[in-house]
């Protein structure tokens, strides 16, 4: 195979009225195909709704969306629409509450996967000579397999290391000429705080990408670990029921993540009226995979809270390009019925060098009448060696660009670098125990 088909190249290089086409053939595929599962073909004759009526993209809202709940309902293979022995591989979500999902592939589908990882981790432009260290859990958990995959797919040489064992995570970057990671933008911080704690420099390992996704971050947080690193970041979005990551990744430009739309038809709904946002506006993400035949899933409400970005981007790829999320609609805190995304407090917390880079928000309820959030926060390193006013100082000015970004006075622990618990996968940033009260 050669290099352009790894990448899908010409998917990649794919003009507007190209990719609608496309879309438009796919789609009528896809739906045809999703009416073979018991899930699609039960819900399609309860609307009426013939498949071969859907001719194109403009049919895509004569669809049923599907939600998360649907995928726990049509479990454990209700929205199989091919026969098992087709089945090569399954995934779940990680369910931490009740049943998880079950997303089923083919043999094509895993190679789809695969190209669409491939094509996300050149986009950075890192090649078959690059040697990509995966710090993702193997497992369940897709940032594993569907990252590793993508990797040799490629032509690079893959380590799948997995989360954990910083000192192992190290001799193997040094002594295999590791260039690119990808990991949890968490556990990178993580790994830098534990060098730097060492006496030790990140930007010494040399590394040039890193692949950081699975969880949202900010802005901030990614000039911080480029800094540290000295390596460039690329944002990378994916959910297991999309197959995992591969759906959307930046390009050197830095700029948003090109989604790729020869594979995922893309809305952004307002998730109280489900009708479309205009193009630019926050809404929810709502995914319909059109290369997938083993689980197809139709008009996926993935509660992510994004935008698309207007224009072109300067690449000249035409796939469009998503904000940075912003948080899934679940992740919205209301403290003393202020509105606020935790991603508004990191944002604040990671611009202060003074400060490490891990953090808990811990929400309680005073008197079972007043929320409360306490901000732990690591200090730096270096923090600790200065004097005791500067520190307090340094403190009460927190407090104050706190309350301006978020509108509520919240309580500032500073805590010594390396105390807070470290997640080998998704970070857990907030602590809820108001609903104890
Ligand atoms: O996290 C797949 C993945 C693995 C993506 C590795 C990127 C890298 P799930 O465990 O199903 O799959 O979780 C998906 O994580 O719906 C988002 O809420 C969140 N998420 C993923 N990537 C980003 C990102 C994988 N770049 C859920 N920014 C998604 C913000 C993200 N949130």
């Amino acid at each position: 195979m050669d290099f352009s088909e790894r990448i899908g190249e010409r998917f990649k290089l794919m003009n507007r009225d190209e990719i609608r086409a496309w879309q438009s053939e796919r789609l009528a595929i896809t739906v045809k195909q999703a009416a073979k599962s018991p899930w699609y073909k039960a819900k399609f004759a309860e609307m009426g709704l013939n498949p071969e009526d859907i001719k194109s993209c403009d049919d895509i809202k004569k669809l049923p969306l599907t939600t998360k709940e649907d995928l726990r309902l049509s479990y454990p293979d209700k929205m199989l629409a091919v026969d098992k022995s087709e089945i090569v591989r399954l995934h779940t979500s990680s369910g931490t509450t009740g049943k998880p999902t079950a997303i089923f592939h083919t043999a094509q589908d895993i190679q789809n996967w695969a190209e669409l990882m491939a094509r996300s981790i050149n986009l950075s432009g890192a090649t078959d000579k690059d040697v990509l260290q995966n710090m993702s859990g193997y497992g369940m958990f897709t940032g594993g397999l569907g990252i590793h995959f993508g990797g040799e797919r490629l032509g690079m040489m893959m380590i799948p290391a997995g989360p954990g064992n910083t000192p192992r995570h190290l001799m193997l970057i040094r002594d295999f000429g590791v260039t690119a990671i990808h990991a949890t933008p968490s556990y990178a911080m993580h790994v830098a705080d534990e060098m730097i704690s060492n006496g030790e420099d990140p930007k010494a390992l040399g590394l040039k990408y890193a692949f950081l996704g699975a969880e949202p971050y900010t802005e901030a947080m990614r000039l911080r670990l480029q800094e540290l690193y000295g390596f460039k970041v690329y944002n990378s979005y994916g959910l297991s029921e999309m197959n995992g990551p591969g759906v959307a990744m930046e390009c050197t430009y830095q700029n948003g993540m090109h989604i790729w739309e020869d594979s995922y038809i893309v809305e952004v709904i307002n998730p109280e009226t489900l009708e479309d946002v205009p193009e630019g506006e926050i809404g929810e993400l709502v995914l319909t995979p059109i290369r997938r035949m083993g689980m197809p899933i139709i008009r996926y409400r993935t509660r992510d809270l994004t935008r698309i970005i207007p224009g072109k981007c300067e690449c000249g790829l035409e796939h469009r390009r998503l904000a940075r999320f912003v948080g899934r609609s679940d992740d919205m805190l209301i403290v003393r019925g202020v509105n606020i995304f935790p991603s508004r407090i990191e944002q604040v917390l990671m611009a202060e060098e003074w400060l490490g880079g891990n953090y808990v928000l811990h929400l309680t309820r005073e008197d079972g009448k007043m929320d409360v959030m306490t901000i732990r926060v690591e200090l730096a390193k270096d923090a600790m060696s200065g004097s005791v006013d500067v520190l307090k100082n340094r403190k009460a000015e927190l407090g104050r660009k706190i309350k301006d970004a978020a509108g509520f006075t919240a309580i500032i622990e500073l805590v010594e670098p390396g105390s807070l618990p470290v997640s080998m996968g998704k970070a857990k940033r907030v602590i809820d125990e108001r609903d104890i009260f």
